[in-house]
């Protein structure tokens, strides 16, 4: 061990600058620390400086002692200073980084919308109650009676099988149409009527095309001199309403349901658009059977009239333009939000 030398003395100013520039220079504490040993430390600048005092004459002693603790302190004193800038520094990082923007404006909860089968379930309820239908509802499980009997649907009718047909217990069923509505209202009403019946149907059946639970809307007219004339009015007006277009037109070809005679199918083709000139299934329809007509408490001589069926997916794909049925039940917020306005 060597006495400090004067020169090493001479210098002990310059050791302060150094610790601070050495201490200014690190930017975290773990490097504060490595700094910090290289002046304080048991090998440090000034332990070595202090270790060689015993060499220098005594008289010399007591002064360079006292002027290296002063310089000691200075460095003890940069130390700390860096030390509350650092952690200053490391607060003012960790408060920016976790900092929230109070002025955001809050999650939205976001309106929820009307599913586009109900829009159209919806528009022709407004489009027939501004032509004096009335709007029936009645139960999705019903009766053999009402779903099939009343129909003019004997017992043994293919349309009964359980293929086709959601048996539930006690002998009742989920309803395959929305006639049983019907049934129930023409029994409860006194003609004329004039009343649609929109609503959930339930079939075993299930493909791209076909859901298990899909939409009708059956209307009904019954009075004393209602043709099939009114038929081709009243459909044809309201096809126009609900695709808001004069330009389309309508035909109907003959077919068979066991609860209309005669009965026919209700083909339209719109005059422009993307669709234009092609002829599209859109109804079924009828002349209400006379033993339908008997059921509903009413004598088929006196009283007749017409019903048509049709499906609301159908009405709705074509309105909007939707190819894929599967978007109705799948959920899709993606799909769904296009109709939220
Ligand atoms: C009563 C008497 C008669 C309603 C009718 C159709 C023809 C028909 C289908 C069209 C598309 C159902 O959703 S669909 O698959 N419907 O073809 N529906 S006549 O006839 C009735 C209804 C009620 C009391």
């Amino acid at each position: 061990m060597t006495a400090p030398s004067s020169d090493s003395l001479a210098n002990l100013e310059r050791v302060v600058e150094d610790a601070n520039t050495a201490f200014g220079a690190t930017v975290s504490t773990a490097e504060l620390e490595q700094a910090k040993a290289r002046f304080l430390g048991k090998s440090g600048v000034l332990s070595e400086l202090l270790k060689g005092l015993g060499r220098l004459p005594a008289d010399q002693r007591p002064a360079a002692g006292s002027r290296i603790n002063v310089v000691k302190q200075q460095v003890e004193q940069a130390l700390e200073r860096r030390r509350a800038e650092l952690s200053q520094a490391a607060l003012s990082a960790r408060l920016a980084e976790e900092a929230i923007d109070i002025t955001l404006p809050g999650r939205q909860r976001g309106g929820g919308g009307i599913h586009p089968v109900v829009r159209t379930w919806q528009r022709i309820e407004e489009i027939f109650a501004s032509i004096g239908f009335d709007v029936a509802d009645g139960p999705e499980i019903e009766t053999d009676w009402f779903n099939f009997t009343a129909l003019n649907q004997p017992e043994n009718h293919p349309a009964r099988s359980m293929h086709d047909t959601f048996y539930v217990e006690d002998g009742l069923l989920l309803r395959t149409h929305t006639s049983p509505m019907q049934v129930r209202y023409a029994r409860q009403h006194t003609p004329p009527i004039r009343v649609i019946a929109p609503g959930r149907t339930y079939r075993v059946d299930s493909d791209a095309t076909h859901s298990p639970m899909f939409h009708q809307v059956e209307g009904l007219w019954i009075g004393e001199d209602v043709s099939f004339a009114d038929l081709k009015g009243v459909y044809t007006d309201f096809l126009r309403s609900f695709f808001e277009t004069d330009r389309l037109r309508v035909r109907f070809r003959p077919s068979f349901f066991p609860f209309t005679e005669p009965s026919a199918e209700i083909d339209m083709a719109f005059d422009s658009g993307p669709l234009k000139g092609r002829w599209l299934e859109i109804s079924g329809a009828g002349q209400v059977h006379p033993a339908v007509i008997r059921n509903f408490g009413l004598d088929p001589e006196r009283w007749i009239g017409f019903a048509f069926g049709s499906g609301l997916e159908r009405l709705t794909m074509l309105r909007y333009g939707i190819d894929d049925l599967r978007l109705f039940f799948e959920g899709d917020l993606r799909f769904l939000r296009q109709f939220s306005a």
